[in-house]
């Protein structure tokens, strides 16, 4: 679900949250405070507004790129030596850490901005030592410079290193874009971190769920806790349920998850040899004199191998830096036994190995080592649905490469929302359902769009239906991971049709409407293209005479053509534009609003003057306020006009929670007589309450700028109604 902080009615007990949970400056109130250098709008990308990465990465040599890293990948560097010789395991984990935090419940996370390089998740414990990694990468990121983003190397590092160590590719889409400070995402409330001791997200006993959005076990690590349920190895059930719901967040299914894990173990090693104790702190507590790097011990433990990362020491398969099917072999093959590492970390060895089944010692080929399990390997053999994917995987290598290589694929491009996005030449042919696919659209005619509007607005549909039915439809958007959206027309799909926030049977009744009149337009153009007709005629009842511009060429896409359950976590459970509101989340209802306007990539002035002309329009949700237009804080309501900021800001009015409505619901009264003049939510009195709303609404309240009101309110609406267009740019 979409919920913020919602999805489990006992976590936190009620206690009331913020939006960011636990930031940086609470981790780390030591880290210096450059944000003072980003106020007034001052952005911290060097490259500037006018930096067209998309155009700087066409002029990329891939062929170049591409040799380089498979050079690198052998290029040992004393001052962190690749275990067996080459460095592709560990950027594998790198590139699966970087692309792993994301979740579906907000669309967040992930690998397309290149987050890992800043804090919170450079210094997660779960990162260890992968500021190594990156830095590793440095001199090609150098030398390729603004033609590959540190957000695309990260992950072509990953694939590279698959296919130089055998491996099984599907392709790569480049176009993350760098961002150059930390992006705000939540990432839970909780004060202490994975290595500290903090609970474990999933409690069944205590009714404890995985709160909404989040998606890893505990505080500082991607996914679950490799140990088990709190560390406790013996509970298989729980290690399994642990993994289902994290990589279920991650938008991954059992075969998916079984074959990226099993995939991804057939490399590298995890990394134990001495009690954690003996390292320092995580990057971004570290002293300046470390240059950016965290979890150091002395120069001759590196070289001797003496690394201590997640506790658990020891490679999953007899031969980490070549693909094959032995990771499977070895699993089923022995029985395994549970011991502890030398850093005191729960793992499963296996019992009398062959001396072929021996691994290779990290540093010293000579020397033969066990290899390891940690709980949650065993688990793709001791959880029964698990346990028959494994097995059809283990006697199927060409099952396994093809399921690996696609999850792999997914996994890495999921947040980069429609393939159109993809760059470079080795992005597949091939669609995937999961690209919530859109077939192209045709631009319609000028005189076909004129023929639309008036017909539509001649149909007898209240302005308020036919802008509500538009910002259903593009309303969806999310810039986290760029789904959504009003191109593909899925609001009159499952399961966007039927969700509350909509009013389904209003919806239904203008989508027919819509469909009888709309010719050549395709359901998607014409269902936004009415949404804008009816703001004209609003602005036109209003006094101000102007054109909504329209962008025409959105396609529609079938049923056929969507995963409707991956469409389900896109319900809004708030949606303060329509002042709607399903279930009080543990956040306050007004920072719902704040959180779904980031998703839109609106500002501040943009947020506000599209909830002021929303409310003028009468556009709010009927379901969740039993009819009554609750904000619509005018007597002309369908009319484009500032009155939402001037009644609210009226000293004549005075405002007192309806009494059991949880704070969600207030009266205004007349100050004088007492009388009730309107209602309205959180949502709404926060922009009088709040001070740096208040300074925005009274912009709009004032004398002189109603026209700027007007001129606002459409470019913002604009703005949402074509965040999805990248067929245009
Ligand atoms: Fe992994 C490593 C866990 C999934 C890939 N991993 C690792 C480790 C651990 C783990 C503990 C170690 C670290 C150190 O160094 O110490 N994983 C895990 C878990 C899971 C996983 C629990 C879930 C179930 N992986 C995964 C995936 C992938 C991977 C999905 C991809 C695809 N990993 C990996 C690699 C490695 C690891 C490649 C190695 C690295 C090196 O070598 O460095």
């Amino acid at each position: 679900t979409g919920e913020i902080g919602g999805g489990c009615p006992v976590h936190g007990s009620g206690q009331m949250r913020s939006l960011l949970g636990r930031t940086n400056r609470d981790w780390w109130p030591q880290a210096l405070q450059l944000e003072i250098l980003t106020e007034r709008g001052r952005s911290a990308n060097p490259y500037g507004e006018g930096f067209d990465y998309a155009e700087a990465f066409t002029r990329l040599d891939h062929r170049a790129l591409k040799a380089d890293l498979v050079a690198l990948m052998t290029d040992s560097q004393p001052w962190w030596p690749a275990d067996y010789g080459h460095y592709g395991p560990f950027f594998i984990r790198m590139a699966w850490h970087a692309a792993g935090t994301y979740r579906t419940g907000d669309g967040r996370g992930g690998a397309n901005s290149g987050q890992q390089r800043f804090a919170p998740l450079n210094s997660w414990p779960d990162n260890g030592n992968l500021d190594k990694a990156r830095r590793l990468l440095w001199p090609i990121k150098q030398k390729y410079g603004r033609h590959i983003s540190w957000a695309d190397l990260f992950i072509l590092a990953g694939n590279v290193a698959i296919e130089s160590m055998g491996g099984p590719v599907f392709g790569f889409g480049g176009g993350r874009a760098d961002v150059f400070e930390p992006e705000s995402v939540y990432w839970g409330s909780e004060d202490q971190w994975v290595n500290e001791g903090v609970a474990t997200r999933i409690q069944p006993a205590e009714g404890r769920a995985l709160e909404n959005p989040l998606a890893a076990i505990q505080m500082g690590l991607i996914y679950v806790n490799p140990e088990g349920p709190q560390g406790n190895p013996h509970d298989p059930e729980g290690m399994a349920r642990d993994m289902r719901e994290t990589f279920a967040r991650m938008a991954m299914n059992d075969e998916e998850t079984v074959a990226l894990t099993a995939g991804g173990h057939a490399f590298g090693k995890a990394h134990g040899a001495k009690p954690a104790e003996s390292f320092a702190g995580a990057p971004e507590s570290e002293d300046l004199h470390r240059m950016g790097f965290g979890w150091l011990v002395d120069a001759q433990e590196i070289a001797a191998g003496h690394i201590t990362t997640s506790g658990i020491e020891g490679s999953w398969s007899n031969n980490p830096i070549r693909w094959g099917g032995d990771y499977f072999r070895l699993l089923f093959k022995y029985d395994y036994a549970l011991v502890q590492s030398p850093a005191g970390a729960w793992q499963w060895t296996p019992i009398n190995p062959d001396p072929e089944d021996l691994a290779p010692d990290a540093r010293d080929p000579g020397k033969r080592v066990p290899t390891m399990m940690t709980t949650a390997d065993m688990v793709l053999k001791l959880d029964p649905d698990y346990r028959r994917i494994s097995e059809r995987f283990r006697d199927d290598q060409a099952a396994l490469d093809d399921a690996f290589a696609r999850a792999w694929f997914k996994l890495c491009h999921r947040d980069m929302g429609p393939k159109i996005r993809y760059l470079g030449p080795d992005v597949p042919a091939e669609t995937l359902i999961w690209q919530d696919p859109v077939p192209a659209g045709t631009m319609p005619s000028d005189a076909e769009v004129a023929r639309f509007k008036t017909a539509i607005l001649g149909s007898g549909l209240p302005v308020s239906a036919l802008v509500k039915a538009a910002w259903a439809s593009a309303s969806t958007y999310r810039n986290s991971d760029h789904r959504g959206g009003a191109n593909g027309a899925r609001v009159r799909l499952e399961p966007q049709r039927g969700w509350a926030v909509n009013d389904p049977d209003e919806l239904a009744a203008v989508l027919e409407a819509i469909a009888a009149e709309r010719g050549e337009l395709s359901m998607a153009d014409a269902i936004v293209l009415a949404g804008s007709a009816a703001v004209e005629q609003a602005a036109r009842d209003a006094g101000h005479d102007v054109t909504v511009p329209f962008l025409g060429g959105r396609g529609d896409a079938t049923q056929a053509e969507t995963d409707a359950a991956s469409f389900e976590p896109l319900e809004p459970f708030a949606d303060g534009f329509r002042n709607y509101l399903k279930t009080k989340a543990q956040v306050r209802t007004e920072e719902m609003l704040i959180d779904r306007a980031h998703l839109l990539g609106l500002s501040i002035p943009e947020m506000t003057v599209l909830v002021g002309g929303m409310r003028a329009l009468g556009a709010v949700s009927r379901h969740a306020h039993h009819g009554n237009a609750i904000g619509v804080l005018t007597d002309r309501a369908g009319v484009l006009t500032p009155d939402f900021f001037r009644n609210l800001l009226d000293m004549g009015t005075v405002w007192q929670p309806v009494d059991d409505s949880r704070d969600e619901e207030y009266i205004g009264r007349d100050r004088a007589t007492g009388t009730e003049k309107w209602r309205a939510t959180r949502t709404d009195l926060v922009f009088g309450a709040n001070s740096m709303l208040r300074a925005q609404a009274e912009v709009y309240a004032e004398a002189g700028n109603e026209e700027k009101f007007v001129h606002d309110f459409i470019a913002a609406w604009i703005k949402v109604m074509n965040a999805d267009r990248f067929d245009l740019s």
